[in-house]
């Protein structure tokens, strides 16, 4: 039977498993990217494991969440992963150099490699045809040290692409789609192969716009195949050597198959506060907007932004709107300065704010009290902008324009004509950003600040648990509601006690009290618990405040991995009515945890009704073993690479 592009190269790096959907597979990676707010945490695990140099074809520590400096905590733990960096062999993007993603595109991903991310948007990669998964920090330690990386074998889709994007269409609008179609939960369990003749049509960015935004769907990652444009790509990056053709053979087979025909898409816009509450920009039009920024790893290409100086030249933006726009990269800003395009940009009256992530995750331009801010960006969660009651909508970048020179929400295509925009056939190259490693690490000191707290202790699992229900929460709870980011946090992404007072923020702040008053807890979630991003402090900070287990109705990808990592056990309803029956306050006890692992089902009382309820373990031996040692930490240190 023929394969898809991403079963052709899961067999090229499987390790052991088998590659039928559900089933447990262990992974070769060639390439690992960290972050900062990550990277602290995947660093400070990957020295605990003793290994003196990393065993990939490639890793790289970028710099480019943390960047706001108000104190020394984000300048310290740049020191420390710049020299844990050089130390273990890792290269190191220096903070201004631009966002993980984008670089990571332009100078260092190769189609047909795989790659983990202490990032959830690392599937970008899958623009030019890489296997590339977000993942938590201790999985891409793990990864650093050349253990495998463990997934469930997914599902295949396929998105089948006809026709051509209409001028002021953009692949976003072709993200917001798939996302109207599917839902934060549509793509779970599978990975999402971009096919079909309109592929030929989408350049490398936008593909990568496409892939980034898969996230969002909550697959497991997205992919196009690599072709002549990829080729192209590569070789404008001055990389043609890293090119390798890949596609899928005539006679693969997919789970699903959507088709959309690219020509009759209109431009579409996520209202808050969820990427999946798309409508036409259209249908919104009128409503005042007071900020647009435009920018993050899902739009911030020499393309998108050149298109954007296009439609700015000569015009100016609305008084009542502020504008900002962060290049991905360095090599973006410099190309923009070096042909004029950032002065139009600067001229228009918009706030050229550095290469970074910035206001995508709250670092900086918090929107005004109720604000209506335009975003570019993948994600418009409640209060990630830093102003929790502002309202978030999520838009291409023609949009964004739009609205920043109107004040109002306004389809581009009443722009008139769209400018022609060329993008140089050759990128100008200059690595100084990025510094390679020391040849031998081995007399370079690693530097540390007093932000750098001790890695908090997991505890290895009992065969029973006796434990109150510290919080029940609803659907799609995200990691940015379990533990917030902003700018006012991420600097203690390296101090779990510090991030522990601001666990569960948004939905409930006497949690992280009552939790550590409990001693051990429960938590109870809806569907798709744990959504959003890769952070493992999501489940390392509630297992600093004593939750034992969560259980919900279902999970979302990355965050179940990690609470097996911290050594929390994930249980589901075996009955969903279940869930409605549980109150916060109320106490579970699991007996026969153990043998009920192997079972695949445990058996629950709650106190004080005397109810018995059944949930679920879909665990591996693998994970039953992990949870047993009290996480991947302990495991791993008990030689179980
Ligand atoms: C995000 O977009 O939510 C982040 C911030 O990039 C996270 C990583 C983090 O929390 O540090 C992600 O996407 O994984
Ligand atoms: Fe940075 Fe935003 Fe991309 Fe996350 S989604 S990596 S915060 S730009």
């Amino acid at each position: 039977m023929g394969k898809t592009i991403a079963q052709k190269i899961i067999a090229a790096h499987l390790v052991s498993g088998e590659m039928v959907p559900g089933n447990e597979i262990a992974l070769r990676i060639d390439q690992t990217l960290t972050q900062d707010a990550t990277g602290t945490m995947a660093y400070l695990e990957f020295e605990t494991m003793g290994i003196p140099r990393v065993r990939t074809e490639l890793s790289v520590a970028y710099v480019d969440h943390n960047t706001l400096q108000s104190g020394f905590e984000n300048a310290d733990d740049h020191r420390y992963l710049q020299t844990v960096a050089a130390k273990h062999g890792v290269y190191f993007s220096r903070p201004g150099n631009g966002i993980c993603h984008q670089v990571h595109l332009e100078r260092f991903g190769k189609p047909g490699k795989t790659l983990i991310g202490s990032d959830s948007h690392t599937p970008t990669g899958g623009g030019i045809g890489m296997l590339a998964f977000g993942a938590g920090g201790l999985d891409v330690a793990v990864a650093m040290g050349g253990g495998a990386y463990y997934i469930t074998m997914p599902k295949m889709f396929k998105v089948e692409l006809t026709g051509k994007l209409r001028p002021f269409v953009t692949a976003k609008d072709v993200s917001l789609e798939i996302l109207r179609i599917l839902s934060v939960k549509g793509g779970v369990g599978a990975i999402i192969e971009w096919g079909g003749p309109g592929v030929a049509t989408l350049s490398v960015p936008e593909r990568a716009t496409i892939t980034n935004m898969g996230t969002e769907l909550g697959a497991t990652t997205s992919i196009f195949p690599s072709d002549e444009v990829t080729r192209a790509f590569l070789a404008a990056q001055g990389r043609e050597a890293d090119y390798t053709p890949l596609s899928s053979d005539p006679d693969a087979q997919y789970d699903r198959v959507i088709t959309i025909d690219l020509s009759t898409l209109k431009p579409m816009i996520a209202c808050p506060h969820s990427p999946d509450n798309v409508v036409t920009v259209e249908s919104l039009k009128g409503t005042k907007v007071d900020q647009v920024c435009i920018g993050s790893c899902t739009n911030s290409s020499l393309q998108d932004l050149l298109k954007v100086a296009a439609l700015l030249k000569g015009k100016t933006v609305s008084p009542n709107v502020s504008l900002s726009v962060s290049p991905g990269s360095r090599q973006v800003l410099t190309m923009l300065a070096d042909c004029g395009a950032l002065s139009d940009i600067l001229a228009s009256g918009a706030r050229v704010l550095e290469c970074a992530c910035g206001p995508c995750i709250g670092m900086g331009f918090s929107p005004n009290s109720a604000g209506v801010s335009l975003r570019t960006f993948n994600r418009n969660f409640l209060g990630r902008s830093g102003t929790k009651d502002a309202q978030v909508y999520l838009v291409s970048p023609e949009t964004a324009v739009a609205a920043a020179l109107t004040g109002e929400i306004t389809d581009p295509m009443l722009l008139g004509e769209m400018p022609g925009v060329s993008v140089p056939n050759s990128f100008k190259i200059d690595d100084s950003g990025v510094l390679a490693p020391a040849a031998d690490g081995s007399d370079v000191e690693v530097l540390r600040g007093p932000n750098i707290k001790e890695f908090p202790k997991c505890k290895p699992m009992d065969d029973s648990l006796s434990a109150e229900l510290v919080l029940k929460v609803g659907d799609n709870i995200t990691t940015d509601h379990i533990m917030p980011a902003g700018a006012k946090i991420l600097p203690y992404r390296s101090n779990i006690p510090f991030l522990s007072q601001f666990c569960f923020g948004v939905c409930d702040q006497a949690f992280p009290e009552r939790a550590k008053s409990a001693g051990d807890g429960i938590v109870i979630g809806g569907s798709n618990y744990g959504q959003g991003s890769s952070r493992e402090h999501a489940a390392l900070v509630p297992m600093y405040l004593g939750i034992r287990c969560v259980i919900a109705k279902s999970f979302a990808r990355i965050h179940v991995a990690n609470l097996i990592n911290a050594g929390i056990l994930p249980l589901t309803f075996a009955c969903a009515e279940d869930y409605g029956s549980l109150e916060q306050g109320q106490t579970l006890t699991l007996e026969q945890i153990w043998s009920g692992m192997e079972k695949g089902a445990v058996t629950a009382t709650v106190n004080p009704t005397g109810k018995k309820i059944t949930l679920l373990c879909d665990l591996t031996q693998r994970q039953r073993e992990i949870l047993k040692c009290g996480g991947l930490l302990n495991y791993t240190k008990e030689n179980h690479t």
